[in-house]
């Protein structure tokens, strides 16, 4: 199953090459490492020996072409871009400026960045694409599930990683979908810190956030706990970011502006005075990539819509006493939207 490019008049363009691996399986269906030319009545996949045989079995619209040597590769590109292209859209963002000089330097190709509109397309999910991150997010639960028992004073934030990591692969994902994060203590004021070999104390905040890859598509989700009794400081963190993130999620629907929900999860957050310690945008898109377009925040100009699929993941991050993120995985629907997390939002004190 892959999406077809329908934006070659718009753009003006008798091509397209594709270079990043999420949209090379999105406009191709299979997953390999090459490049893609993709015209209004041609496809062309260039690989090599490493994943050829699977290719060629797999694709019937395309003709793959062996580039198992570099200079074969120059060559059956040069040809085939040279035959009749004057205006090609290249993925700017991932195409490397050594291979754009290869093939628009000294030639009278034209090259139109066409990388915004390639990830836009990937923004509204397919079913299928839908179903898999769903399973992808019930993988991490399950994980994070059979984990807690793990999560006490004492244990080290990096065997945590290892528990989690190995119970997602356990469960049936392919990968995890970016470094499991796991943090306690004051280091929780990091919003993407690193895990160490630091022990759970008793009155540590604790910040889990990680994700499953199944069949290409990621996961993100966040918790927070404490170790032992929250005091009152952290309880009123805990609610700050619970509260913020619920109202957040609520207006969440079909046609709402990004830069709406990122500004309702804020003034929430300033009403309990903590919005200061709010300091990254209020979610992303989610894909074939963990963090992809649309994003949630106050420079976006774009509007939710059915079928998208965003975190909410609003955190308040004190330096030298601590953070909270709780983040979730919500797909836009026509009247409003669904939580793909079912997991406890209630603050968990693990005694
Ligand atoms: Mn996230």
């Amino acid at each position: 199953m892959y999406k077809k490019i329908d934006f070659f008049e718009d753009e003006e363009i008798d091509a397209v090459l594709l270079n990043a691996q999420e949209n090379i399986r999105y406009f191709t269906g299979i997953d390999f490492e090459g490049t893609v030319l993709i015209t209004t009545c041609k496809k062309f996949i260039f690989t090599d020996s490493r994943y050829i045989e699977d290719v060629a079995k797999e694709v019937s619209e395309f003709s793959v072409i062996d580039c198992t040597t570099e200079g074969k590769y120059k060559a059956a590109k040069l040809k085939i871009l040279n035959e009749s292209f004057k205006r090609i859209g290249i993925d700017a963002d991932s195409l490397f400026y050594s291979d754009y000089l290869k093939i628009f330097s000294d030639k009278l190709i034209v090259a139109v960045d066409v990388s915004k509109r390639l990830n836009e397309i990937r923004m509204i999910k397919e079913e299928f694409e839908i179903e898999n991150m769903k399973t992808a997010q019930k993988i991490s639960e399950d994980a994070l599930k059979t984990v807690l028992p793990y999560i006490k004073e004492g244990e080290l934030e990096c065997n945590i990683v290892n528990e989690i990591e190995y119970k997602i692969k356990k469960f049936g994902a392919e990968k995890i979908s970016f470094d499991t994060i796991v943090i306690s203590g004051t280091r929780t004021s990091l919003p993407h810190g690193k895990p160490t070999h630091k022990k759970f104390k008793k009155g540590d905040f604790v910040t889990i956030d990680f994700g499953s890859v199944y069949k290409g598509y990621c996961s993100d989700m966040t918790r927070t706990f404490v170790i032992g009794k929250a005091n009152k400081k952290q309880k009123k963190i805990y609610e700050c970011v619970k509260n913020s993130q619920e109202t957040a999620i609520n207006c969440v629907t079909d046609g709402v502006l990004c830069k709406n929900v990122d500004e309702t999860a804020r003034s929430v957050m300033s009403k309990y005075e903590f919005e200061k310690y709010f300091r990254h945008s209020l979610g992303h898109g989610v894909g074939l990539l963990v963090h992809e377009l649309p994003f949630v925040s106050s420079h976006s100009k774009m509007l939710l819509r059915k079928n998208m699929i965003v975190t909410i993941e609003p955190g308040v991050y004190i330096p030298d006493f601590g953070g909270v993120r709780i983040e979730d995985m919500i797909l836009v629907t026509s009247s409003g939207f669904q939580n793909l997390n079912k997991f406890t939002k209630e603050l968990i004190e693990i005694s």
